[in-house]
């Protein structure tokens, strides 16, 4: 059967060290914002933490032998800032540094390439106490770390990604507050965002010093529709693609942020210096990008600062995170980044979705939905790489059930389900359809006959 994947294609899995490892103060480890966050109450439902998470930490190894198992052959994963450096700064902990070096070895020794995430929204308290992304100090700590990682495993990982979603960090981070550190503020973001593009270009300059290459940023991207024809809705959704798609894009790789965001922040809004902007404008050597779903989007003029809105569509099939399944926007996505920012290298960084899966059934979870989600969207993908887009790799999000920041553990976007109170990791059908379309290096994501399940029977 043909497939349009090309033949060195990586599939992997995505996971996040927050989100798995557990025990985050273990062996010397400084504490994060989320570990702050987390044990600060009415932050997360039901006053869940990451103390103990999928215990990663202690049963990496495990952990490695189910992505074997599998058949990947790469993972994406993030190194938590303060298990290596404590204060974010100065002495390194080498007992942090290790767990990293073993496990880096491991996924080497079973022929996984790792991905290394440098920040996955794990700030430690020790900057956050100097005013964290606020600092315009905070681009010389983060490439001060980058550079300490570089020095410990540039040689032994080949994939490098500074920050995961910056939009994020500054948006639920600093300007609704519904993640770590948990701010709500209008003047906030825009400098928290700045600070981030310079982070991540002072980090990639670090690591091209070093003569080397492969090392991009992970972003989310969701493509943004009118709910209506009407011009209100129009520009209300062109606003929030600004604000979403094209806050950190446009700077990197094109030089300037998009006008509406002067716009949508007002007086908010600094005057950057030509000088920052112009370091800021750099081609990272991919875009990794994670794509969930799309935004419906109406015109809500009484909603600053966007003055525009997500609605639910009724029709449509939801994940539990209440996010439509809309695996077209996957393709519009890729083809988008492709003709706007000049064809870039691609990963899908993260794809996957939350459902709420049944108890293991002899050993299996059944999980059709999101059997259903991971084909159509390696479709989507496909459909990306036929119409020319660069695409080299795809992460599933996620290879564990997991600590899903505010929502805690009841959101559950594993390939292996985990329950964090019984450490057992049972596979999926899931898992099951994923190691098909590894072995049959993507033939597997079109059915072979009529039937659904076919492809990997
Ligand atoms: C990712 O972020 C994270 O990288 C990962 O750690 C996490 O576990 C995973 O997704 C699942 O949540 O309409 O304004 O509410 C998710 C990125 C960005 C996707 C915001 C949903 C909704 C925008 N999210 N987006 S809004």
């Amino acid at each position: 059967m043909t497939t349009p994947f090309p033949k060195h294609f990586l599939w992997g899995a995505a996971t996040s060290a927050y989100q798995i490892e557990g025990y985050p103060l273990a062996d010397g480890a400084g504490a994060s914002i989320w570990h702050r966050f987390a044990h600060t109450p009415g932050r997360v439902a039901r006053a869940e933490t990451g103390d103990l998470a999928c215990d990663h930490y202690h049963r990496y190894r495990d952990d490695v032998a189910l992505m074997a198992e599998l058949g990947l052959n790469t993972y994406r994963f993030s190194v938590a800032w303060g298990r290596v450096l404590p204060e974010g700064r100065g002495a390194i902990n080498q007992r942090g540094l290790d767990f990293y070096e073993r496990l880096v070895d491991t996924l080497l020794a079973h022929g996984i390439r790792p991905m290394l995430t440098l920040y996955h929204w794990d700030l430690p308290v020790a900057l956050h106490e100097r005013g964290g992304w606020l600092n315009p100090d905070s681009p010389h700590w983060f490439a001060d770390y980058a550079a300490t990682l570089f020095r410990a495993l540039a040689d032994r990982v080949p994939l490098w990604v500074t920050l995961n979603e910056p939009w994020v960090v500054t948006v639920p981070g600093y300007l609704d507050g519904q993640l770590a550190p948990g701010h709500r503020d209008l003047f906030e973001p825009p400098r928290v965002a700045h600070h981030l593009l310079l982070a991540h270009a002072e980090a990639v300059a670090a690591y091209r010093t070093l003569g080397r290459h492969q090392i991009g940023l992970a972003v989310n991207l969701e493509p943004q529709h009118p709910a209506s024809s009407a011009p209100a809705d129009q520009t209300a959704s062109r606003r929030r693609d600004a604000f979403i798609n094209r806050w950190f894009l446009d700077p990197l790789l094109l030089g300037r942020y998009p006008d509406e965001l002067a716009d949508i922040f007002g007086l908010a809004w600094p005057d950057y210096s030509a000088e920052s902007l112009k370091v800021i404008h750099s081609r990272p050597d991919f875009i990794g990008v994670n794509y969930y779903s799309r935004g419906l989007v109406c015109a809500a003029p009484d909603a600053p600062p966007l003055k525009a809105q997500r609605i639910t569509p009724t029709h449509a099939e939801l994940t539990t995170m209440g996010w439509e399944v809309y695996p077209k926007g996957l393709t519009e996505t890729l083809c988008w980044v492709r003709d706007r920012y000049a064809n870039p290298p691609l990963y899908i960084t993260e794809n996957g979705a939350a459902f709420a899966d049944p108890a293991p059934h002899q050993g299996l979870v059944n999980d059709p939905q999101r059997v259903a989600y991971l084909r159509t969207h390696l479709q989507a993908a496909a459909t990306a790489l036929e119409q020319g887009v660069d695409l080299r790799g795809y992460y599933v999000w996620s290879l564990l059930d997991n600590f899903e920041w505010a929502e805690g553990y009841s959101q559950r976007f594993g390939l292996y389900q985990v329950d964090p109170h019984d450490q057992r990791r049972w596979p999926k059908t899931s898992a099951q359809f994923y190691q098909a379309v590894i072995r049959s290096h993507g033939a597997a994501v079109t059915p072979a006959s009529g039937s659904p399940t076919a492809a990997y029977a």
